[in-house]
């Protein structure tokens, strides 16, 4: 079996791609895949290369040395409560994620929080120069991490470090507020590629670097990259996606289809199944869709009878107040329109706030007419596209924010302004009219589009441009 030793190839994420799932005094530390789409991207790289994962395991007061779990050498990095409490849900979800979507919740302000920010940055860039070998290349992502390639760099300048950022990076205006923000741009030039979903991420950025990080020393060059004197950065847009094919394959299989079918005579057998698939997140727009849908029925535009939502809101930051109150207005919303329109067999909408097994995912995504995606700021949203992923055949609809990533690409989707009830309600009209053959068309384009661009591509582009950077 291999050892834990320094590594080619070390991708550094907050977390590690596994759960503990038990860990006793006197057994050992059991753990389990969480097989998001980061790890099946990664996985060919990271296994023909020997690569190595730094990441915290998710537990607090959990520390361990560096361990093979099925052939991939994971380096955990420990973090106490205090820290998780400063660092996780204090910096970067209290402060960052609130600033990076459109500060659609005040973002806090703490100097102790960014104090335990740096520590733990600093923690993580140790532990990476410790798994990277000679000449590595490291690849850190997202906005926990966002100092750990200016750190790394003066512990290792002999790797190559990219950095990706999964959420939107923000428009001038507000990441100006942020009282560090000239040591988390230069946190962030420290790599040699850094890597947005979308052109006006990297807009932003560049436009902070050069204002922020002085304009005597930082210019821009022709090919978009940031001159820093002594070397250059290069920063562009790698809009991230998901295990297509393995997807489309799924929703295929005689199980998912015999779910699917299932699913629906569950509910009733409706006309319309409209699905929901978020986080329960302040961002993710939950009320609005549920409130576009009561407006639709009070009006008479739909038929409660023959109407059904399913949500899936995957429990998230629970700890917090802003989640913990969007837990309140979301339910609350529920129960108005189950109280109006429910009836004794079922209510309009079902809501499920617990995390939902990946099949049973899928056979909703296979089963559902229509998807909504509601996002008031969203980086990508994946959902959107293993949606899209799950119907070749050119059935079903995709109502999509205009602030999702996604919209980008998934032009064919009923597009809408979040913040328009009218808007997001004429969207779905559009959509439910199945007999519109204009319907498969936009689902198939799109579909196709998926197909193409699936998160390996999307890895291989960024560790291609990151190489020759
Ligand atoms: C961040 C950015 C960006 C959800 N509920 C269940 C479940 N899920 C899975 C979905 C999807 C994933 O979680 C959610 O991904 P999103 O992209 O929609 O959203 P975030 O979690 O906010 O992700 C986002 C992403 O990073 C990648 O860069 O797109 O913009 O915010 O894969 O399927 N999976 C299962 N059960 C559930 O109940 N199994």
């Amino acid at each position: 079996m291999r050892e834990a030793r320094p590594s080619d190839f070390v991708v550094v994420a907050n977390r590690l791609p596994v759960d503990l799932v038990e860990q006793s005094d006197d057994g050992p530390a059991r753990w389990q895949r969480s097989p998001g789409g980061l790890v099946t991207a990664l996985e060919p790289v990271l296994r023909s290369v020997e690569g190595s994962w730094v990441g915290w395991t998710g537990t607090a007061g959990v520390a361990l040395d560096p361990f093979i779990e099925d052939g991939l050498a994971l380096h955990p990095v420990p973090l106490d409560e205090h820290e998780v409490a400063e660092y996780y849900e204090g910096f970067a979800n209290s402060t960052l994620w609130p600033l990076y979507h459109d500060a659609l919740v005040a973002p806090t302000f703490r100097r102790e929080w960014w104090h335990t920010y740096q520590e733990v940055n600093r923690r993580f860039a140790r532990a990476a120069s410790l798994a990277a070998a000679q000449g590595a290349t490291v690849w850190v992502h997202d906005y926990q991490l966002q100092l750990v390639p200016h750190m790394l760099r003066k512990l290792r300048p002999d790797v190559r470090i990219g950095f990706f950022l999964h959420i939107p990076f923000p428009p001038p205006e507000l990441f100006l507020q942020l009282p560090w923000r000239k040591a988390i741009v230069e946190g962030l030039l420290g790599a040699d590629l850094v890597g947005f979903h979308l052109p006006g991420g990297a807009e932003n950025f560049r436009y902070l670097a050069r204002r922020l990080s002085g304009p005597s020393s930082t210019h821009l060059s022709a090919g978009g990259r940031i001159d820093l004197g002594t070397r250059s950065v290069r920063v562009g847009a790698y809009p991230i996606s998901i295990d297509s094919a393995r997807l489309r394959d799924s929703s295929a299989e005689p199980n998912t289809v015999m779910r699917a079918e299932q699913i629906r005579a569950e509910l009733g057998d409706p006309e319309i199944f409209l699905l929901g698939v978020d986080r329960l997140d302040y961002t993710k727009g939950i009320e609005l869709r549920v409130e576009a849908l009561r407006e639709l029925f009070v009006e008479g535009e739909l038929d409660p009878e023959k109407t059904v939502m399913v949500q899936l809101a995957t429990p998230s930051r629970e700890r917090l107040e802003a989640y913990a109150s969007l837990r309140d207005d979301v339910e609350r919303e529920v129960g108005r329109i189950n109280g109006e329109f429910g009836r004794l067999r079922g209510p309009v909408v079902h809501y499920i706030h617990r995390p939902v097994a990946r099949d049973e995912l899928v056979a909703m995504y296979t089963g559902a007419d229509v998807m909504l995606v509601t996002p008031l700021r969203d980086g990508m949203n994946l959902v959107a596209k293993e949606y899209v992923a799950c119907h070749a055949d050119g059935r079903g609809a995709l109502v999509l924010s205009e602030f999702a990533g996604a919209a980008a690409e998934l032009r064919r989707a009923f597009l809408v302004n979040p913040h328009d009830l009218e808007d997001v309600k004429n969207a779905i009209l559009s959509a439910v009219r199945f007999d519109d053959p204009g319907l498969t068309r936009r689902m198939r384009t799109m579909h196709d589009h998926v197909m193409k661009h699936d998160v390996a591509r999307w890895a291989r582009t960024f560790l291609d441009d990151l190489q020759t950077a």
